[in-house]
């Protein structure tokens, strides 16, 4: 509704938190590291290399057995990140691995059976929201560990039925998330990208309805509909939002003019490149407060809102770095507005 996107319009500042089993290793795993952008942390799954022990997938895939962030208080994020001046958030859910936060019904893999066993979606959304701060909700359609999940358009029978029953899991596990967590405001969908997706238009289409029918405002994140617009966001009538990330650059590009007339944010990370965990900043070029700020000024004045990402550890820490920048924008934004 126009109420919805009008507080939209208003954030300037937002959050992103990339948290989950990837977080565990920081960027650093059995003797593979991209440090200095080559690959993102939150990736280090599908890296493999040389290096990378036979069994690579296999161990990631049971490192949620150690999933126990015993300093993890989303009361403690929530403060900060409304001190930072952020109006808004969005919380990976579930990323490409495929480990869900939150205990959902429709797979194992998920919190619940991690040692941590609570909700940490819902605890993120009731600290964000007791702080007057929105919740978007980051998805990753694309699994790498689903056998259902081909990474290609299905087409033989069987591919096709297995397929389906993807699709059907993705809507099961979205109206999930809208009934388990009312207050939040929107999707931010991730991995639409490749052929299998974009083979499932018509059932996107049909879900992005369902979605915006049960949970009525809903503003839908980019790359759901991934149709010839590419990557882009769509507000709450369903019409098309901008979408822009990028994390290696420390200007918004010229060729940013189309975003003029439309609605859109700008996410951003503060290492090259890589949006989890990165134990080891040194030696790379991170961007500093007066980068970000600059950043944030140019978003906002083409009418953007601007999302800074944070990587918290496998306990629930954030980096030192990123508590000190968080600190350093609050204070400059409580000046200067
Ligand atoms: C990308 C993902 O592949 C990254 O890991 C990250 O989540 C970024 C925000 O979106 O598409």
């Amino acid at each position: 509704t126009d109420a919805d996107m009008a507080s939209f319009r208003k954030y300037g500042l937002g959050q992103f938190i990339h948290w989950g089993i990837y977080s565990i290793v920081g960027n650093e795993w059995n003797g593979v590291s991209a440090r200095g952008g080559a690959a993102a942390s939150e990736w280090i799954r599908s890296w493999g290399g040389p290096t990378a022990p036979k069994d690579w997938k296999n161990t990631y895939d049971n490192l949620y057995k150690q999933f126990n962030p015993k300093d993890f208080d989303a009361k403690r994020w929530a403060k900060q990140a409304k001190d930072m001046g952020a109006k808004y958030m969005i919380f990976t859910t579930k990323h490409h691995d495929g480990f869900a936060l939150w205990p959902t019904k429709y797979s194992d893999y998920n919190i619940s059976n991690a040692p941590y066993k609570k909700d940490i979606v819902k605890e993120i959304v009731d600290a964000y929201t007791a702080e007057g701060i929105d919740v978007y909700l980051y998805f990753s359609v694309l699994e790498w560990n689903n056998p259902n999940y081909m990474g290609k358009a299905p087409k033989t029978d069987e591919e096709k039925k297995n397929f389906d029953k993807f699709l059907q899991y993705t809507r099961n596990q979205l109206l999930e998330l809208l009934a388990n967590y009312p207050k939040m405001k929107g999707f931010w969908f991730d991995g639409t990208w490749d052929a299998s997706w974009k083979s499932a238009y018509e059932f996107t289409y049909k879900l992005e309805k369902e979605l915006r029918e049960k949970h009525p405002g809903l503003i839908i994140g980019s790359r759901f509909r991934n149709d010839e617009h590419g990557s882009r966001h769509f507000d709450s009538n369903g019409n098309i939002l901008g979408d822009y990330e990028q994390g290696w650059e420390r200007k918004l590009p010229a060729e940013f003019e189309w975003v003029k007339g439309n609605d859109w944010d700008a996410v951003m990370t503060i290492p090259p490149n890589g949006w989890g965990y990165m134990k080891d900043w040194s030696g790379i070029y991170t961007k500093t407060t007066d980068d970000l700020l600059d950043l944030l000024m140019q978003a906002v004045s083409m009418n953007g809102n601007f999302v800074l990402n944070f990587g918290p550890d496998g306990n629930g820490k954030m980096h030192p770095e990123e508590d000190k920048i968080a600190k350093e924008i609050g204070e400059w934004l409580k000046v200067n507005g």
